[in-house]
This record gives structure tokens, C-alpha cells and sequence, in this order.
């Protein structure tokens, strides 16, 4: 990737940043954390590896995302608008009465959005079904997911990693937000999945997936590794084996509320109230 690309991909992570900060902040309350943890990552998806048009986000050669996280939904609004998906003054109209953009995704209300989300452990098995689809119907697409680290403790979300390496859905492209807090404490303290010896990649790899560790504020790291799963998927294509080979789960380290000084780090961040000064204050600080 050039200079360039990087320094791109990086402006578009502080431009979600900031629609994200304004729109919760506008509202006055909502899932903050958990938001601006995935920014880097909407950036190099959004920005360089999906396949989509904002002027026809049902086209069905498009790449998906599932934000089986589907509390994070504001930051994935701050990117389709971005992108050009829709108006940025919906931004302010977040989770207010008749909407277009509710706290959590929906698929029938937001142009851009491809599953319906919020109860945690379903948008990944959602994101199988779309996967084993779209292979056949004989798409050339891929479909991407974004999980929570407590949301891992769903037993959902194993026996979609099971459904996955059995069906061998090479264009399911996953990631785990492994941010470290969930609701209302650390993973740590609560159901600690990622520890030494028993850590999130081993897990995913004993399911049949092909699993690695990346940082999860890098946008080159984020870019190179799905490269690297959309390369492994082109050499099951090339052996004649399409969908032959393992879905991917890339466990993303990264911080709750990154980026944003007044909740950056913080358990309290999972579903924080602040005000419309304290959100332009944090604006004004990402630059
Ligand atoms: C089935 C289900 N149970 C409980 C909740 C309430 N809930 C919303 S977010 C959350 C914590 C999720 O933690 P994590 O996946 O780590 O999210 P993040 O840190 O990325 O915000 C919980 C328990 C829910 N949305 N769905
Ligand atoms: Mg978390």
C-alpha cells in the first residue's frame, strides 16, 4: 500500500470519528465505546476493500457487512455517510422519532445497511446464511462481519464458527472488536476468552478458521490481512475448489472509545451520556 493509501485511509478513520462523536453527541447518549473502536477498520473496509455504490446499495454484486455488534450502529452511519450512502443531516436525526438511522441497524431502514442487528450472536450466523448464499447463487462477493469480543460469549456465535468451517465459506471474512470491556466491566473479570494459553486465535483456529492477530488501529495492518484471506479465497478459486477453502476471523486489538479523550479506555463508554460541547470539544481535538 502507498504512502498515500495509508494517509487516505487514516483522514477517512478521523472523518467516521468525528460523524460518530457529533451524531451520539447531538442525541446526547448512546454506544460511544464500542463505536469508536471499529472506526479504523470501517475505514479500510469501506474506503479500499468492499465492493459497493452508494447510488445502488442493494446491487447484488456488492460486498456485505454484518455489524453483528449492531450497537455500534452510529459509527457504520457516520461511514455510509461518508461514503455517500445518504445525506449527512440525517446524522442529527439518530434514534429520534421516525428516523432513518435507529440506535441499533436495520436493514429496511438505512440505505447501505445489509442485516438487521442489536441481539447479539445472530448477526454472525446472519452473516453465514448470507455467505453460503451468495456461493449459491455462484456471487463473486464477499461477506464481511464484525463481532464483539463479550458478544463472544454467546454460544451463538460458536455454532456459527462451527456452520462456517463446515460449509468451508471462504468469502466469509470475520473480525472480532477485541476492545477488552463489554457492558459493564472488563472480558477479563467477566468471561475471559482471550487469555494466555487459550486465546481468541487458538479458538478460532480449533473451529477450522483461519485466524490471526492484528492491530486493530493499523489501518495497513487491517488492509494486509484481508489481502491476505481475500488471497486465500482466489487459491481455492484457482484449484477449482470454489469455496473450498476456511473462513477468516481476524481478532482486532484495539481500545474502547479510541480516539476521543472524555471516554477513550473507559468501561463507562460502553453506553455513556455526554453533551453537545463535550462532543465538539472532542472534534476539535481529532483535528
Ligand atoms: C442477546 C443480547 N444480550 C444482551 C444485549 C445487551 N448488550 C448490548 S451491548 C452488550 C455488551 C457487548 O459487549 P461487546 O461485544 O464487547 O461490545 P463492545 O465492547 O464492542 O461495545 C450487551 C450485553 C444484547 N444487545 N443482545
Ligand atoms: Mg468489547
Amino acid at each position: 500500500m502507498t504512502k498515500e493509501e495509508t494517509a487516505g485511509l487514516e483522514t477517512a478513520a478521523k472523518e467516521i470519528r468525528k460523524r460518530t462523536i457529533d451524531a451520539i453527541g447531538f442525541l446526547g447518549v448512546g454506544h460511544i465505546g464500542g463505536a469508536l473502536s471499529i472506526a479504523d477498520l470501517l475505514a479500510v473496509l469501506y474506503f479500499r476493500a468492499m465492493r459497493v455504490d452508494p447510488a445502488e446499495p442493494r446491487m447484488a454484486s456488492r460486498d456485505r457487512l454484518v455489524l453483528s455488534k449492531g450497537h455500534a450502529g452510529p459509527a457504520l452511519y457516520g461511514t455510509l455517510a461518508l461514503k455517500g450512502f445518504f445525506p449527512e443531516e440525517w446524522l442529527h436525526t439518530l434514534n429520534k422519532g421516525g428516523t432513518n438511522l435507529p440506535s441499533h441497524c436495520d436493514r429496511n431502514k438505512t440505505p447501505g445497511i445489509d442485516m438487521t442487528t442489536g441481539s447479539l450472536g445472530q448477526g454472525i450466523s446472519a452473516a453465514c446464511g448470507i455467505a453460503y448464499a451468495n456461493r449459491m447463487d455462484a456471487r463473486d462477493v464477499f461477506t464481511f462481519a464484525i463481532i464483539g469480543d463479550g458478544e463472544s460469549d454467546e454460544g451463538m456465535v460458536w455454532e456459527a464458527a462451527m456452520f462456517a468451517s463446515h460449509y468451508k465459506l471462504d468469502r466469509l471474512v470475520a473480525f472480532t472488536d477485541n476492545n477488552r470491556m463489554q457492558i459493564d466491566g472488563t472480558t477479563a473479570e467477566i468471561m475471559g476468552l482471550d487469555s494466555p494459553g487459550s486465546d481468541f486465535v487458538a479458538k478460532w483456529a480449533a473451529f477450522g478458521w483461519a485466524a490471526e492477530r492484528v492491530p486493530g488501529h493499523d489501518v495497513e495492518a487491517i488492509a494486509a490481512a484481508i489481502d491476505r484471506a481475500k488471497a486465500r479465497a482466489a487459491a481455492s478459486v484457482a484449484n477449482g475448489s470454489v469455496g473450498g477453502g476456511k473462513p477468516t476471523m481476524l481478532i482486532l486489538d484495539t481500545v474502547k472509545g479510541k480516539g476521543a479523550a472524555f471516554c477513550e479506555g473507559q468501561v463507562g463508554s460502553h453506553n455513556m451520556n455526554f453533551d453537545y460541547e463535550t462532543a465538539k470539544k472532542a472534534i476539535a481535538e481529532l483535528g
